[in-house]
């Protein structure tokens, strides 16, 4: 099924013969991080240079020499503009979908939509630099790193994302075991750091004690060290909690789904990996999530320091607004006055405390205030469409996904952004 996107990827084999030194450009995110190190190390294979930046965006400058390969990674189908003008031979490894036209003749465009396939459930950047990558060279064993970036994004295991998974495991750098689905530590610290499931341990230390002794493992044990047994009545304490709980009845199918496990990489547990390199990329430390996908091991200490510092202070930061969430006519939402914590705590919120409603969180900074909306696929609502008319209604703008949106707004229109959402969501459900 990848074919027609693998004989597009052959296109670009004559810009990397041609040069060699390369300038990749991509996404701070996990995919983009993913991607241009899986790039970057089937250049290094090939014995090229190479410089890396992250982006986060293509608003930012590009610099490069005319002599250089520019190679645009998780980012560049949705900016035709800006390619048309780059002067040097260029490749976009893309899965966004593209938009416009590019004038340009000393182009290569690897995107799985221009092949027929759906970037945006089934192959991320990560997933389309592997395909390059691989008719580069003979580059299997990044398997699971172009996974690590599809998880990233959201996306599923099907479609070219399930041949993937399935090349990983028949060469065998790729392992799935079954069950629930948390990070591969000890379990106490597992549990109580999880945010996907989010499962409210966090402060809440006696509770914590108390969930182990019932389900009686051992808090210390490795969470990959338990019996069939011992996870079997782990997997049942956890759905019961978040039944509890009252979390979005979707959550249960995603936490059993159970774990990908990459055989090669510093981190095995993918979610683990992914976690790990959104924190580095969150804190502007995405050369750390970098290195950890070339399997430099000397950084992998720090980037689980700056994980566990980035995850416990958005633990905090949920317990703080807790008692701050107010409720409208069709929607819940909170106004936090700093950060930028607005999307994870939205979708943290809304599928795990209030699924029943669409969820917006407001942050505030400065002049200007960014907005997440969450919800789910029961709610009868386009939140992407609500975002869009409240955003332009107060002067801002929004858009985004059907059940994950946002806007960027005046911060002094932020109360009457609300009641245009509040009076969308009621006039939609
Ligand atoms: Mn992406």
């Amino acid at each position: 099924m990848l074919d027609i996107l693998k004989a597009i990827a052959r296109e670009g084999i004559k810009f990397v013969e041609k040069h060699d030194f390369v300038r990749i450009f991509t996404h701070y995110d996990p995919d983009g991080i993913t991607a241009g190190a899986i790039i970057a190390t089937a250049l290094i294979r090939l014995g090229k240079d190479f410089q890396v930046r992250f982006l986060k965006g293509l608003n930012e400058e590009v610099e490069y020499d005319k002599d250089d390969l520019v190679i645009l990674s998780d980012m560049g189908s949705g900016y035709p503009d800006v390619v048309s003008k780059i002067e040097a031979d260029t490749i976009v490894v893309d899965h966004h979908i593209p938009t416009g036209r590019i004038e340009k003749d000393n182009l290569v465009h690897i995107n799985p939509h221009l092949a027929g396939l759906d970037g945006t459930y089934e192959l991320s950047a990560s997933g389309t630099a592997y395909v390059f990558a691989n008719v580069l060279g003979d580059n299997r064993d990044l398997a699971g790193i172009a996974l690590v970036g599809a998880i990233g994004d959201k996306q599923k295991m099907k479609g070219g994302n399930a041949e993937i998974l399935r090349e990983g495991i028949e060469s065998g750098y790729i392992e799935v075991k079954s069950g629930l689905s948390l990070h591969s530590m000890k379990v106490r610290e597992a549990l109580m750091l999880s945010l996907e499931p989010f499962l409210d341990f966090y402060g809440k230390e006696d509770e914590l004690e108390d969930f182990l002794r019932k389900v009686r493992i051992d808090g210390d044990k490795d969470f990959e060290e338990l019996s069939d047994e011992e996870m079997y009545r782990l997997s049942n304490a956890v759905a019961l909690r978040l039944l509890k709980m009252n979390a979005y009845t979707g959550v249960f199918n995603d936490i059993m789904r159970g774990r990908i496990i990459l055989k090669s990489e510093l981190i095995r547990n993918a979610v683990t990996m992914c976690d790990v390199i959104n924190a580095c990329g969150r804190v502007t430390a995405c050369s750390l999530g970098f290195a950890l996908c070339l399997r430099d091991s000397k950084y992998l200490n720090k980037a689980f320091e700056i994980w566990r510092n980035y995850t416990t202070e958005l633990l905090e930061r949920i317990n703080a607004v807790r008692d701050d969430v107010r409720e409208g006519f069709c929607i819940r939402y909170v106004i936090m006055s700093d950060g930028n914590a607005a999307s994870p705590i939205a979708t943290i919120f809304s599928r795990y405390f209030y699924p029943d409603k669409p969820f917006i969180a407001v942050s505030v900074k400065g002049e200007r205030a960014k907005v997440s909306a969450r919800g789910n696929d029961s709610l009868k609502v386009n939140l992407a469409e609500v975002m869009q008319k409240a955003g332009e209604k107060v002067g801002g703008r929004g858009g985004g996904h059907r059940v994950a949106a946002g806007a960027i707004i005046p911060a002094d229109k932020v109360e009457e952004f609300i009641s245009e959402v509040d009076r969308l969501c009621c006039s939609q459900g």
